[in-house]
């Protein structure tokens, strides 16, 4: 079963993962998860530290001659802002981050919760995905994403399939389909910036290539679009998922909701339409996973909230430390190796073996079986 375990603090020396479960045989590309790791870091809106830091992964163990072995893979990234023992306590809880309930739960000061709640943590899922990205572009799978929303601006953009992404999103600085709303948005952020206010927004991720029946409807703990959700819900400042047509459903009759099938020789099952995002009773359909998530705006304001300093109890504002404006083109990169993780599990777990001989025997008896 694939699994990984993330260490580190957010200015502590390292940041550290254990990835488990990947195949033997897969030659891995470290220069391919560290333009994954750039991209996490680009974005306008992103804070200082983006400024200090240049992530770069070490894979320290689980690869002989660039290719993995079956065994576990170490990833290490060196922090370079390393001041984790000498920066300030402190005391007002910022409404919206992990202070308030982590400082309660783990009996520690707020310091000790935001080292490790940070957002920095999610360098290591990047470098994760980027990993099981290579391993998914073996099966012709994979991953993209696209900013559809920073604060007021959105994008409108019915029909999008996976190629018009890809295509329309090169050179943006915001990962955003189009220059025209990407200004908008960059406004929006400078706005945000001269107010001393933060912000938030939504994306969408597209997979393609899936094949049909990852994931099961047999049991609760293995449905695709569960593990998929849990997974991007983990994501420090996610507060919504949804897929395909999402929370537009409820609006929507059976009549017209629903993606009818079809059939052409050559061609195969196919659909016209793709409201399910990818996926009916917790399993992948064939067409691409489409889900879209919401950030919360950054929790760390210049202009803080209303809070309580811990010690005195009386109201204060919140403390500030430094931080983003806007933080959500990172969010969905990192959302794209969130994803990229949770299909290769399922993969896997469809196709499970050791090595990637295995695997591609596995796969290609399973594809000749559904034609
Ligand atoms: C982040 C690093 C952090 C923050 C941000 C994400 O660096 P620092 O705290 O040194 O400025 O920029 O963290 C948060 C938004 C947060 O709320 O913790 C990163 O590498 O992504």
């Amino acid at each position: 079963m694939l699994q990984y375990i993330t260490s580190g603090e957010s200015h502590g020396k390292y940041l550290i993962a254990i990835l488990e479960g990947i195949p033997s045989g897969l030659s891995v590309n470290t220069a391919l998860i560290n333009k994954e790791l750039r991209r996490r870091q680009e974005g306008y809106g992103r804070g200082p530290r983006m400024d200090i830091e240049k992530d770069q992964v070490m894979i320290t163990s689980g690869l002989i001659k660039g290719k993995t072995t079956g065994a576990p893979i170490g990833l290490m990234i060196i922090n370079k802002d390393v001041t984790v023992d000498s920066l300030p306590q402190l005391l007002r809880p910022r409404p919206g981050h992990a202070d308030f309930a982590g400082a309660l739960k783990y009996d520690q000061g707020i310091r000790e919760v935001l080292e490790r709640s940070s957002a920095r943590e999610t360098a290591l899922r990047v470098a994760v995905g980027a990993l099981c990205k290579q391993l998914l572009q073996k099966f012709n799978i994979n991953i993209i994403s696209h900013v559809v929303r920073i604060g007021t601006v959105n994008i409108n953009h019915p029909n999008l399939t996976f190629e018009m992404v890809k295509k329309m999103i090169k050179a943006s600085r915001l990962n955003c389909i189009s220059r025209e709303v990407e200004k908008r948005m960059i406004k929006e952020i400078n706005q945000a910036m001269k107010r001393n206010d933060t912000l938030g927004g939504e994306f969408e991720v597209f997979a393609n290539g899936v094949p049909v029946g990852l994931g099961s409807y047999v049991h609760h703990m293995r449905k695709l679009d569960a593990a998929i959700a849990q997974g991007l819900m983990s994501i420090q400042a996610v507060k919504a998922v949804e897929f395909g047509l999402g929370v537009g459903y409820a609006a929507a009759s059976g009549s017209r909701a629903h993606d009818e099938l079809f059939y052409a020789k050559g061609k195969g099952y196919y659909r016209k339409t793709n409201n399910a995002g990818g996926i009916e009773g917790g399993m992948s359909n064939g067409s691409d996973i489409i889900v879209r998530a919401t950030m919360k705006p950054i929790a760390t304001l210049k202009r803080p909230l209303l809070s309580v300093n811990m010690k005195t109890k009386k109201t204060d504002s919140a403390s500030f430390e430094r931080s983003d404006i806007c933080a959500v083109p990172s969010c969905s990169v990192i959302a794209e190796g969130v994803v990229a993780y949770e299909i290769t599990r399922a993969f896997l777990e469809k196709f499970g073996g050791d090595s990637l001989t295995e695997i591609t025997r596995n796969y290609k008896g399973y594809i000749r079986q559904i034609k």
